[in-house]
């Protein structure tokens, strides 16, 4: 699951999902050692009755050290595909069974749950597969590779250490003539679907507020955009997705519903910089008052007034956590 880390990107893993834990815990204890979102363990104890808590007599939740190994599992089932409903009332023994069943990890060891941020990380001889991959439009090998660092990295450090710098790569080497337009859109199909894939059983458990998410008209980039939402939705967020493209009108429109906290969009290099600002302007003209505008992307205009501008993920996680 994602790191926890201060708005400088800088990591403060005190209780990371590795360090064995003592109990009893709070709700943001459990949280930080597992990093499941605080909101996201309501959300299941109100669903699916689990993790059990005992309640204080002031209301607080406390949960028995041991429920830590056994939420780990689950965090990392859940980042393979499966449902919250079905595992999370199964014990640890079958918890590893599922887990035994995951896509063997680097030389067939499989994936180590109490692993969290910190342990292992891509490096190139994993881009340069992934590369080989894209080369081939082999589209089993990329995903087989983004699959295998996704479970051993968890998610914020996926996007900057996997997909983020993959998806960089891949542009420098259609840049520089290395490879052909097909393997570009090849591969950031296959990232881009990997994007979606993974973040599904997050949108279905999530119960925060609600996000529009899209590009501006004319930027076809949705790679950053898409990172993003990954990362609202694993912090509990409800991402309303538009995609690329998308007319100015038409995002304000969606973020009229009150139910709508923020928007997010999503700049690439492409755009040129004054219309990137002059867009953004004009969105937010047209967006409620109490919609917060987030905007990321390597073309992103300075911040002005009304507008939260993010210059790394990182910095987008972080606000995320302090919204919990
Ligand atoms: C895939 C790709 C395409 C695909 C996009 C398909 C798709 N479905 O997304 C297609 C083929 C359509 C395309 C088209 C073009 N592309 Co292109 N493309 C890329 C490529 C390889 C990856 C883009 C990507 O997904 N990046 C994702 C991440 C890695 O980058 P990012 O957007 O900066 O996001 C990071 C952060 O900024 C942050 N972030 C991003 N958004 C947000 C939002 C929020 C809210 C937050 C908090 C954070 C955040 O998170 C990311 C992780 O760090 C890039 C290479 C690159 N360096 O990015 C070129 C690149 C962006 N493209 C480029 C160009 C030139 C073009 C075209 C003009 C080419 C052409 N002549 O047609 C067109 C323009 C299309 C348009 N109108 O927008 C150039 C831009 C250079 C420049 N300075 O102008 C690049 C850099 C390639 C290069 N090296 O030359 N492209």
């Amino acid at each position: 699951m994602a790191a926890a880390v201060n708005r400088d990107g800088k990591n403060r893993r005190a209780k990371s999902a590795a360090t064995p834990v003592a109990g009893p815990l709070s709700i943001g204890a459990l949280s930080r050692a597992t990093q499941v979102p605080v909101e996201t363990l309501r959300t299941w104890e109100r669903r699916y009755g689990s993790p059990v808590a005992v309640r204080k007599p002031s209301g607080h939740r406390v949960y028995p050290a041991a429920i830590v190994d056994q939420l780990r599992r689950v965090a990392l089932l859940l980042s393979q595909g499966h449902r919250a409903g079905e595992i999370l009332g199964l014990s640890i023994q079958e918890l590893d069974a599922l887990l035994s069943l995951l896509e063997p990890r680097g030389a067939g060891a499989r994936p180590d749950p109490g692993a969290g941020p910190g342990e292992g990380g891509t490096g190139e001889h994993s881009i340069r597969s992934m590369l080989r991959a894209a080369g081939a439009l082999d589209r089993e090998a990329l995903v087989r590779e983004l699959r295998a660092n996704w479970v051993r990295l968890g998610p914020l450090r996926f996007l900057q250490e996997c997909a983020a710098p993959f998806l960089v790569e891949v542009g420098s080497a259609w840049h520089e003539k290395r490879c052909e337009i097909r393997h570009e859109h090849f591969a950031s199909a296959c990232v881009c679907g990997f994007l979606r894939e993974v973040r599904e059983p997050f949108d279905h458990d999530a119960a925060g507020s609600r996000v529009v998410a899209a590009t501006l008209p004319g930027e076809a980039h949705e790679g950053g955009l898409l990172m993003a939402c990954l990362l609202m939705a694993v912090r509990g967020h409800r991402v309303v997705y538009l995609g690329t493209d998308t007319p100015a009108g038409e995002i304000a429109a969606a973020a009229h519903d009150s139910s709508i906290g923020q928007v997010a969009v999503s700049i690439s290099a492409a755009m040129p910089r004054a219309l990137a600002r002059r867009a953004v302007t004009q969105l937010r003209e047209r967006l409620p008052r109490r919609v917060h505008l987030w905007v990321g992307g390597a073309g992103a205009p300075p911040a002005a007034k009304g507008v939260e501008t993010f210059s790394t993920l990182s910095a987008l996680d972080a606000l995320l956590a302090t919204q919990l």
